[in-house]
């Protein structure tokens, strides 16, 4: 799919419409996601059940596929074609959805829902849960290495795309951004180490799925640089809004808990620098986003909305 389903050059007049557009556009993708996931993902009859239902118990819980969404939307951006990165979108999902799991745990941050329903500790048992997070990071590897991952594409951006996930999603990513925010609970933290945990926690994925559609789709490196800025905004946006929807948010619509990072003194920008700067700063860098993506054309107006929608968003 080309860079289509979004209608272009009247977002100025009508703020609603934006919003129609955009939850349209959302809901159509995520609709794409789904349905490429029931394939990659084994079903609830394959061996050994009781895994294969923790897993699919977690991904098909209703996430939102952001991460998958920004990867085809950057592809499309570029001038490529979404459909032929989607594998590597859902491997992008499946990464994401192991991360929640993991991070739900007693071990860390000992949640009772996530996604509106039970965490998967509470319904499959503590070491099932850890297998699924295992079984789909693993398998997100799996997907996109198979040689079909990206249908009639080019090996070395593959293998080039396969590096940057596992950069940012291990060690010197997210996994590095979660240990620095686990050891940092109960403590006073200072802005540097709290620009490090939201850089590494939540940025780092976020903006690698854009690399990742871009690079895939052939785009050169001033849309890689752009894309990349744009990413770095968003993706500490995103977080920022995360940590005021802890403080503000509706239980119901968020479909977990709110106050617990309060609760366990967690590192966040509203404990640092107080709710109104925090809300201040998210849109400070959605602006700055939106910059980032000024030399591109219509076709990147999916990312120029989903960036005001990642400030704006309740869940
Ligand atoms: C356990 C290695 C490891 C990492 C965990 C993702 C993460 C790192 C922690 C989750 C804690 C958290 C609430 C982080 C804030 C940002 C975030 C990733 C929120 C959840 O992502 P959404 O809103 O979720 O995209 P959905 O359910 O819509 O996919």
């Amino acid at each position: 799919m080309k860079c289509a389903l979004f209608p272009s050059r009247r977002r100025k007049k009508v703020r609603s419409k934006d919003n129609d557009a955009l939850k349209k556009y959302l809901e159509a993708r995520k609709r794409i996601v789904d349905e490429a996931l029931k394939q990659y993902v084994p079903g609830d009859d394959a061996y050994p059940p009781s895994l294969c239902k923790a897993v699919r118990y977690s991904i098909f819980a209703g996430g939102k596929r952001l991460r998958p969404i920004l990867c085809m939307a950057a592809a499309e951006a570029v001038g490529g074609d979404s459909d032929a990165v989607l594998p590597v979108a859902c491997a992008l999902e499946m990464i994401h959805t192991y991360s929640l799991i993991h991070d739900d745990l007693p071990a860390m941050d000992d949640d009772e829902y996530r996604r509106g329903r039970l965490t998967n500790h509470k319904v499959f048992g503590e070491g099932m849960a850890i297998l699924a997070g295992d079984a789909l990071l693993t398998e997100a590897f799996c997907l996109m290495a198979s040689g079909g991952a990206v249908a009639g594409g080019d090996g070395k951006r593959l293998l080039t795309v396969i590096h940057e996930i596992a950069h940012s999603a291990g060690l010197f990513g997210m996994v590095g951004g979660q240990a620095v925010d686990l050891e940092s609970e109960g403590k006073e933290v200072d802005s540097e180490t709290l620009h490090y945990i939201h850089t590494h926690k939540t940025a780092a994925l976020l903006q690698v799925s854009l690399r990742a559609g871009a690079i895939l789709a052939g785009g050169g490196p001033q849309e890689l640089t752009g894309l990349t800025q744009y990413g770095a905004k968003i993706g500490l946006a995103f977080q920022i809004a995360d940590d005021i929807l802890d403080v503000e948010g509706d239980v119901e619509v968020l479909g977990k808990e709110t106050g617990c990072d309060g609760e366990r003194k967690k590192a966040t920008y509203p404990a640092l620098i107080g709710l109104e700067p925090s809300r201040t700063r998210a849109r400070e860098l959605v602006d700055e986003a939106l910059t980032d993506l000024s030399s591109f054309d219509e076709c990147a107006d999916p990312l120029r909305m989903i960036a005001r929608f990642i400030v704006d968003r309740t869940s």
